[in-house]
C-alpha cells in the first residue's frame, strides 16, 4: 500500500480504487497517461484519495506514485492480469495491469469499499461457441465492494450478462435511471430493478448490506454516460458489427478480444468512441469519490 493510501485508511478518510488495465490496454498511448493522472485528480477533487492498483515487479501495489503510473501507461510489455493471473505474476516478479477482477480482489483485501472503472467485462456475444465470459463476473460475486461503472461493455451480450449477474447474486442499481447503461451509450435498453439518485442513497445500500451480513457480493452502480456525450447509436451499431466480424476473421481470442474491439471502435469511429469511453470513466470516477465520501460520513 502506498503511504498515502495507508494513512487515509488509518485515519478513516475515503479512498477510491482505480483499475490499471483500462490505462495499459484500454486506451491509446500517449493519451492514456494523461487520463490516468486526470482520473486520480478527479478522485481528489471529489474529496477522496485515489488508489490505482497494479502489479510492479512481482509486488501488488495499492496506490501508485507517478513513476509507477507512467510505467503502466508507457511500457508495452506490461501484461493484462485477471485475478487468476495474480499469483503467477507475483511468483514470476512480473509487471502487469489489473483488470476489474484482479483490482476488485486486491482492493477488497486491502479494505477499500469503492472502486471505479469504465465498463465491466461480461458475457461475450457467441458465448455458446467461444465460452468467453469475463472473469470479472465471478469475482464480483465474491467480494463486497461497490463498483461504479457505465454498465458492461456494449461489445458484449448485455442481456446475458445481466442474467449472469442475477444468477451470481450481484446487486445492480441504476444511478438516476431505470435502464442499465450501455457503456458508450447512455442506455442499453435493458431494465434494472432498482434506481438510486444520490451518493447518500448508495451509501445507505452499502450500510444495509453490511448490517445484513450473509454472503458477500459486489454492488454494481450503473452510471450512464451523459446523453450529450454518448456515441451516436447508429454509428456504434455499424462499427461494432464490423469489429466483431474482423475479430472473427483474424481469430482474435481470449484476453485479446476486449482490447481488440475497443481499439477497433476507436479507429473506425475516428476517436468518437474514445471520447464517449472517457466521458463515461470520468463520470464514474467522480461519482465513486462522492460515494466513498458519503459512505465515510454515514458510518462515522
Ligand atoms: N473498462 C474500460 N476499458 C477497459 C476495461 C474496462 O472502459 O479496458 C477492461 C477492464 O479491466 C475489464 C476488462 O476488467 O476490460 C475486461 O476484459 P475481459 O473481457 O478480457 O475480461
Ligand atoms: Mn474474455
Amino acid at each position: 500500500m502506498s503511504e498515502e493510501v495507508r494513512e487515509a485508511l488509518h485515519e478513516g478518510r475515503p479512498v477510491v480504487a482505480l483499475e490499471s488495465t483500462i490505462i495499459a490496454h484500454g486506451l491509446p498511448r500517449p493519451r492514456n497517461l494523461t487520463v490516468a493522472r486526470e482520473l486520480e485528480e478527479r478522485v481528489r477533487a471529489g474529496g477522496a484519495v485515489p488508489a490505482t492498483i497494479a502489479v510492479l515487479d512481482g509486488t501488488a501495489r495499492i496506490g501508485l506514485d507517478d513513476t509507477g503510473l507512467t510505467r503502466i501507461a508507457e511500457d508495452p510489455s506490461v501484461r493484462k492480469l485477471g485475478h487468476r493471473d495474480l499469483a503467477p505474476a507475483l511468483a514470476a516478479g512480473a509487471t502487469g495491469a489489473t483488470t476489474v477482477s484482479a483490482t476488485a480482489w486486491l482492493a477488497d483485501a486491502a479494505g477499500l469499499r469503492v472502486f471505479a472503472t469504465g465498463g465491466l467485462g461480461g458475457v461475450h456475444r457467441e458465448w455458446t461457441v467461444t465460452q468467453d465470459e469475463s472473469a470479472d463476473l465471478r469475482l464480483l460475486a465474491q467480494v463486497g465492494i461497490t463498483v461504479v461503472c457505465a454498465g458492461v461493455k456494449s461489445i458484449l451480450d448485455v442481456p446475458a450478462t445481466l442474467q449472469r449477474l442475477e444468477t451470481l447474486g450481484v446487486t445492480v442499481v441504476g444511478y438516476g435511471t431505470d435502464r442499465f447503461p450501455g457503456f458508450y451509450l447512455s442506455s442499453s435498453g435493458e431494465p434494472v430493478d432498482w434506481t438510486v439518485r444520490s451518493p447518500e442513497e448508495v451509501a445507505r445500500v452499502m450500510r444495509a448490506r453490511d448490517a445484513l451480513g450473509g454472503p458477500r457480493a459486489a454492488l454494481v452502480v450503473g452510471n450512464p454516460v451523459p446523453a450529450g456525450r454518448q456515441l451516436d447509436p447508429a454509428l456504434h451499431d455499424r462499427v461494432l458489427e464490423q469489429g466483431l466480424a474482423a475479430a472473427r476473421e483474424k481469430g482474435v481470442a481470449g484476453q485479446a478480444v476486449t482490447p481488440f474491439l475497443l481499439e477497433f471502435l476507436t479507429t473506425h469511429t475516428e476517436g468518437a468512441s474514445l471520447e464517449a469511453n472517457l466521458a463515461a470513466v470520468r463520470g464514474n470516477v467522480s461519482l465513486a469519490a462522492r460515494i466513498a465520501a458519503a459512505d465515510r460520513a454515514g458510518r462515522a
